[in-house]
């Protein structure tokens, strides 16, 4: 049997089928398509809702969205892997509408918000194409929200979309998540990854290309949600944390070194002490990562991918059997480091691994899911990809 893959689509591609899809569904061409990329974190995994360090870098997978202004007041979505939704510009706002249309519908509720779109915006007809796959924790919603954002802003500062498109992920879709994945989606560079500092929402980029090496991403299928509450009860826990230490958030902790460490000990209780060390130590890993990708150290770099992956399953409890099987079994075959990228809880695994070692890699993998009874994985060979953009 052969191996399940999931493909990019070029750009030309992606803008003929949200074309397609618009004509069919409006009787009319767009006035454009924008398209915004996936992301996988290389490392720095729950740490942005804790004033952390990430470095993730933007996907060869993008979702595109076919975008005409309207002048009525309505606002109809359509996408190929969702039903269709039509509503009024007052019908979205906190909390509303349910379901995916938040995701879409909410980045206008949110880019008007915060003053990005004039009052006197009349509505909107979309049409979403994607070849980010949904659901595998590689930023689906994130690639909908910011596609959108940049048709509606094109000329609004990248960072201040993104931050809109955080508003409708937490106001509107009430999905209680950092900022990584918009930031990864519109600032992040091709052949770099991004590292975002978020406690000062300050971004630069660290050269990415390991020569000689594949990156490997492997979609488990198993199912992630994160609305789900445990997404939500991590990111109290780690609140909670920071308050009982007396301080704004773990990143204080983190930048003083052992003394931080000493004092993540003194927690009482142990679930939250672990889920503090993994904070902690998660950030010390990323300044690791960015000295090992500087000089090259591929090694080191997995080592650390690794070291990483074992922190969210043992301290931060959010891997599952599906991504430590795909971790193991590519350790297995020859990776140099892997581990879970994401929110968690299903969703991806990464793996840095030589390319000759990749068919073995994926046969691993495949056949030990198999042994334990797991959903069939699929797989991409990707590299640091170009962050949103208009395609026509
Ligand atoms: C999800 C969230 F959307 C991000 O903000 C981040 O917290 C990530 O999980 C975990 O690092 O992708």
């Amino acid at each position: 049997m052969t191996a399940r893959w999931f493909r990019p689509m070029s750009d030309a591609e992606l803008a003929e089928a949200a074309v397609d899809l618009f004509r069919r569904e409006f009787d009319r061409g767009p006035d454009g398509v924008w398209a915004a990329p996936g992301r996988v974190n290389l490392i720095g995994e729950h740490v942005d809702y804790a004033g952390g360090l990430c470095l993730p870098i933007a996907l060869p997978h993008s979702t595109a969205a076919a975008v005409s202004p309207r002048s009525d007041g309505l606002i109809r979505l359509r996408s190929t892997d969702a039903d269709r939704w039509d509503g009024r510009l007052e019908d979205v706002g906190p909390g509303r509408p349910a379901g995916w249309a938040a995701y879409a519908a909410g980045v206008i509720w949110a880019l008007r918000e915060n003053g990005l779109l004039t009052d006197d915006f009349g509505g909107v007809d979309v049409a979403f194409v994607s070849a980010v796959p949904i659901g595998a924790g590689l930023s689906s919603s994130a690639a909908l929200e910011c596609s959108l954002a940049l048709a509606l802003a094109p000329e609004a500062d990248r960072a201040k979309l993104a931050a809109a498109c955080v508003r409708t992920e937490n106001e509107v879709a009430l999905a209680p998540t950092g900022g990584m994945d918009q930031a990864a989606a519109l600032l992040a560079t091709e052949g770099h990854a991004l590292l975002l500092d978020s406690a000062s929402s300050s971004v630069s980029q660290v050269p990415f290309d390991p020569e000689g090496l594949t990156l490997l991403v492997v979609d488990t299928r198993a199912p992630h949600r994160l609305v789900d509450g445990a997404y939500g009860d991590r990111r109290a826990a780690v609140e909670l944390a920071a308050q009982r230490l007396g301080v704004g958030s773990l990143r204080e902790l983190a930048d003083l070194g052992s003394d931080g460490t000493d004092a993540v000990r003194s927690l009482q209780d142990d679930v939250l002490r672990r889920r503090a060390r993994h904070v902690i130590s998660e950030i010390a890993r990323v300044r690791h990562a960015v000295r090992a990708l500087h000089s090259g150290d591929f090694g080191e770099l997995g080592r650390l991918l690794y070291a990483s992956h074992l922190s969210l399953s043992c301290d931060f409890e959010v891997s599952c059997a599906e991504l430590d099987n795909a971790v193991e079994s590519t350790l297995i075959a020859g990776a140099l480091g892997a581990r879970m990228t994401g929110g968690g809880f299903g969703g991806s695994a990464i793996a840095l691994i030589p390319p000759e070692r990749v068919d073995e890699a994926i046969e691993t993998v495949r056949s030990r899911a198999d042994e334990r009874g797991l959903t069939e994985p699929a797989f991409a060979m990707v590299t640091a990809s170009p962050p949103a953009r208009r395609l026509i």
